[in-house]
């Protein structure tokens, strides 16, 4: 484990005892979710975890080293300050030389969940593949095919290309599984109507697929897609005109690389109203929940 690496005292415990971890990361506390309902969001997640019977591990950096599980006071830092970096994968050496504050994207997240032996980690929507753009390929797909985490979302956002994202996975041996869904969830939608790998209709079905991976030695993580609750999905239609005209912005103001998705994450959800922060933040908490349950089922 690197040096720098800090645990806080209920991961450390939670390790120790082998009981179940939840990571959270913290890229939609700093580039997702405007302030204040930001540091709610994190506290509200990390309490669902708790309350569901997992510990929860906050993954960040601050001042340039590494945390899993961050105590109130850091965690109402890192909400609060103003640019904070963005952190993937390819950041974390130059985040951490230069002592500066980060947040952790899904494939950052993953990749310090894995140092730290935190196996299940909840978040909103992955990367992916950028619409029109083949080669604008996010980190966190590598990550998911090289570093053996689970991984909890609520599918990816229509922002991206999801049939050429789930291309990728298959061919780089990332089992993709539907909680309760045959399909792909598509963040606002319930489903993308691309078929998932298999459906599992509980928390220990899950368990079984993830742990028969483990067992093979197969390395990577799984994805595991949770749609959005009922009462909060929005439907393609209504989001559609956003996303094309966030796309449009984006390429008449020249926006390229690491910028790119919070560019129009940002104009998507503005350009919705306040619609698509309610359903982000009720499929943030769903996936606490079931990701909590999943760690919990892999424990026993
Ligand atoms: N999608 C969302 N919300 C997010 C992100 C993606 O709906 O907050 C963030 C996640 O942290 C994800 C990152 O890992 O954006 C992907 O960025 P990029 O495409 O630059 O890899
Ligand atoms: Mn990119």
């Amino acid at each position: 484990m690197p040096v720098s690496l800090h645990l806080s005292s209920p991961v450390r415990a939670a390790l120790d005892q082998h009981q179940p971890i939840v990571a959270l990361e913290s890229t939609l506390i700093t580039h997702g979710l405007p302030r204040p309902v930001n540091l709610e969001v994190a506290r509200r997640l990390e309490a669902l975890v708790r309350e569901t019977g997992a510990t929860p591990a906050t993954i960040a950096i601050l001042a340039g080293e590494l945390y899993a599980g961050l105590e109130p006071d850091q965690l109402e830092r890192l909400a609060n300050t103003d640019n904070v970096r963005k952190v993937s994968r390819r950041d974390l050496p130059i985040v951490t030389a230069q002592q500066g504050h980060g947040a952790t994207t899904v494939a950052a997240t993953m990749w310090v969940a894995a140092q730290a032996g935190i196996k299940v980690f909840a978040t909103g929507g992955i990367g992916g593949v950028h619409r029109g753009q083949p080669f604008d390929v996010s980190a966190d797909l590598p990550e998911l095919a090289q570093t053996s985490v689970v991984v909890v979302c609520a599918g990816a956002k229509a922002i991206l290309d999801l049939p050429l994202t789930l291309e990728w996975l298959e061919t780089h041996g990332v089992p993709v599984l539907g909680f309760g869904t045959d399909t792909f969830p598509a963040f606002y939608s319930r489903s993308s109507s691309l078929p998932v790998d298999a459906r599992c209709n509980t928390a220990e079905e899950a368990a079984r697929i993830i742990r028969a991976k483990f067992e093979l030695g197969l390395p990577g993580g799984v994805l595991i897609g949770v749609p959005i609750p009922e009462e909060y999905a929005v439907a393609n239609e209504d989001i559609e005109p956003a996303i094309l005209q966030a796309l449009k912005m984006a390429e008449a103001e020249n926006v390229r690389g690491k910028a790119m998705t919070p560019f129009l994450l940002k104009h998507v959800s503005e350009l919705t109203a306040g619609e698509s922060q309610k359903a982000n933040i009720a499929l943030l908490e769903n996936n606490a929940r079931v990701a909590a349950q999943i760690a919990r089922a892999l424990t026993t």
